[in-house]
């Protein structure tokens, strides 16, 4: 093994884990969290995912994993009355040997550890409707299962879709400017400040209550999603976001990464737009899923939500590069500011197909 697993398998014995580890190694494409595959010896011991906390952006880890616990405990007792696998369809925290949900080190870094679920498959777009589908249904069907939690989450993330508190940050940091990149971006600026009296105006229904507020869980990009070798959906990850908030995020989040034709981070800008169809596959699945509960201000803003968290997205990365990119993992110097124009290109995109995307929510929430 390697210094750096030497390190690591030292941070895995702080955990109650069964077998012995035989490999360490850095996985997925996360950008917030360090994550690691940990592999046992012997097929019959489970692996598992060890992740670094970035406590950068979360402050309360243990109000964090006190939330995913309850989270996963409802969930699993959701799928064992259905009669389905607790441990595949359900993400499983693995306690410390001193019985909390994470492990602090001596330098403050907390770490935690998961069953690694296998024979899964992740993606970064949906290649057909049928895969939007699959992924409208798995987040529908997320929140249905926790639309009867009781009691309040700890908010561990104040205002994290809060486009008020977003407003916030945005106006000091492009008062602070504390790298002088400010200059070079008038035009992405106005992008940002020629809708805010819009984004405001919708968050005002969220603070007055006409929109409800539930559990969610507020980072529904599709790698955030398990599926398994038929395509369909096995479980939500990333849990770590899991708060009370409006399941617009979750859809609209959704619709951001399902419906893009490039990447989030495409530097061809002519790749980037939303698919319609996918739009579609993906609103029709979480539909037949969530009528359950939504109700019918849910109901209207489901296609501006699509605009509503691609435009925060467009202002947190540019937010983060005027700043001097604190926030995001960035592999070059400019990362954040392709995030932004790509992720702007996509603003623009859901922009001009609005009337289509208000016919099709329209249509699926009367016939399905
Ligand atoms: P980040 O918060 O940095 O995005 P994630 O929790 O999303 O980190 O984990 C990163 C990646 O690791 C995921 O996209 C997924 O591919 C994989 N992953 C995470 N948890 C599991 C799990 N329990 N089983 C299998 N794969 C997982
Ligand atoms: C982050 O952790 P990850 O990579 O799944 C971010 C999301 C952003 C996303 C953009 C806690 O998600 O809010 O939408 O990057 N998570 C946090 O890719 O800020
Ligand atoms: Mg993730």
């Amino acid at each position: 093994m390697s210094k750096d697993e030497v390190t690591l398998g030292e941070i895995i014995a702080n955990f109650k884990i069964t077998g012995e580890v035989n490999k360490i190694e850095q996985f997925g494409d996360g950008l917030i969290n360090q994550t690691y595959f940990v592999e046992t010896k012997g097929s019959s011991n489970p692996n598992y995912i060890l992740q670094n906390k970035n406590t950068n952006i979360f402050k309360d880890i243990p109000g964090m994993m006190s939330n995913i616990k309850r989270v996963t405990a409802h969930i699993k007792s959701k799928v064992e009355q259905a009669g389905g696998d607790p441990e595949r369809e359900a993400m499983t925290v693995i306690e410390s040997k001193s019985g909390v949900p994470f492990y602090k080190d001596e330098q403050g870094n907390f770490w935690t550890l998961y069953l690694f679920i296998a024979d899964t498959q992740t993606y970064e777009s949906a290649d057909t409707p049928e895969a939007a589908y699959a992924g409208g249904k798995g987040i529908g069907k997320f929140q249905r299962m926790l639309s009867d939690m009781e009691g309040e989450l700890t908010d561990i993330l104040p205002g994290f879709h809060n486009i008020r508190y977003r407003f916030q940050q945005w106006d000091e940091v492009v008062r602070k400017d504390p790298v002088g990149r400010k200059k070079e971006l008038s035009a992405e600026i106005d992008w940002i400040e020629s809708r805010r009296g819009e984004m405001m105006g919708f968050w005002k229904l969220v603070e007055s209550g006409e929109i409800p507020t539930r559990v969610t869980h507020n980072d529904t990009k599709i790698n955030n999603i398990l599926f398994d070798q038929k395509g369909d959906v096995l479980c939500v990850i990333d849990l770590d976001t899991v708060l009370s908030s409006t399941v617009l995020n979750d859809f609209g989040d959704a619709i951001r990464s399902y419906t893009n034709t490039g990447l989030e981070d495409d530097p061809d800008l002519s790749k980037v737009s939303m698919d319609m169809q996918i739009f579609e596959g993906f609103t029709k699945g979480y539909v037949s899923e969530a009528k359950a509960f939504l109700t019918e201000s849910e109901k209207r803003y489901l296609a501006f939500s699509a605009k509503f968290i691609t435009y925060e997205q467009v202002l947190r990365f540019l937010m983060d590069y005027i700043d001097g990119d604190n926030y995001y993992k960035v592999t070059y110097e400019d990362h954040n500011l392709v995030r932004t124009r790509a992720q702007y290109h996509l603003l623009q995109s859901i922009e001009a197909q609005m009337d289509a995307m208000n016919a099709i929510v329209k249509e699926s929430c009367s016939t399905i």
